[in-house]
């Protein structure tokens, strides 16, 4: 199998490149964002914790999301592979993809880290927010998004960096230009 977590500040386009990958690759898609607002749509038990810390920028706490993730792993058919966009998010989320992984004898194969400037992210989310009226992408929030990706999510790349699985991607530039330097590397690791 081959599974990928797309790392990296919110805005810096994780969602983008995973329906890149996705395409040219035969993975499942896995968002937590998109599940979250599924569920805040559909106005369930979840969806109406997650909605408050969402709104305010926070992070949804690691006990709902790990459960969450593990039991959508647990009813998924077996695949070609994973790619896990906007989780994990904490060291803990980290060590329990890796504990349920491993439960499913399979493992991550490498962690894309798309890496972009922050007056392009703010720049990139204030324009989404004009667009497409996503709650969550208004200055104040996308503040405490970046501030909380610096404190609780950037921890994680040591993480993975001391694994061997980490791999750097210049996130500035046109969709396309970024696409074509993600697909370099995952041929590698696919060979
Ligand atoms: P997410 O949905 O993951 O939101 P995001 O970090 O903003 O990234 P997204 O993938 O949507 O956007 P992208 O960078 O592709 O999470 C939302 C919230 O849910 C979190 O703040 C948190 O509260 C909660 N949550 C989710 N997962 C959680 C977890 N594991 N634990 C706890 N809480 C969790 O794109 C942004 C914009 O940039 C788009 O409009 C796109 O068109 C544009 N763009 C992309 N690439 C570009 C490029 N190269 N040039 C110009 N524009 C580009």
């Amino acid at each position: 199998m081959l599974n990928i977590v797309i790392f990296g500040a919110p805005g810096s386009g994780k969602g983008t490149q995973s329906e890149l990958i996705i395409k040219k690759y035969g993975l499942d898609h896995i968002s937590t964002g998109d599940i979250l607002r599924g569920e805040i749509e559909n106005q369930t038990e979840l969806g109406k914790i997650a909605d408050k810390y969402i709104a305010k920028g926070h992070l949804v706490p690691d006990e709902l999301i790990i459960a969450m993730l593990s039991s959508i792993l647990d009813t998924h058919p077996h695949n070609k592979g994973f790619i896990f966009d906007g989780f994990p998010r904490t060291l803990a989320q980290g060590e329990a993809l890796d504990k349920i992984l491993r439960d499913h004898s399979t493992s991550i194969a490498v962690t894309i880290n798309l890496s972009v400037d922050e007056a392009e992210l703010t720049k990139r989310l204030l324009k989404r927010g004009e667009i497409a009226g996503r709650s969550d992408d208004n200055i104040d929030t996308i503040h405490s998004r970046l501030e909380v990706y610096r404190k609780q999510t950037e921890p994680l790349l040591a993480y993975y960096k001391k694994q061997g699985k980490l791999i750097g991607i210049q996130g500035n530039g046109s969709v396309d230009d970024i696409f074509e330097k993600v697909s370099e590397a995952l041929d590698r690791i696919n060979k």
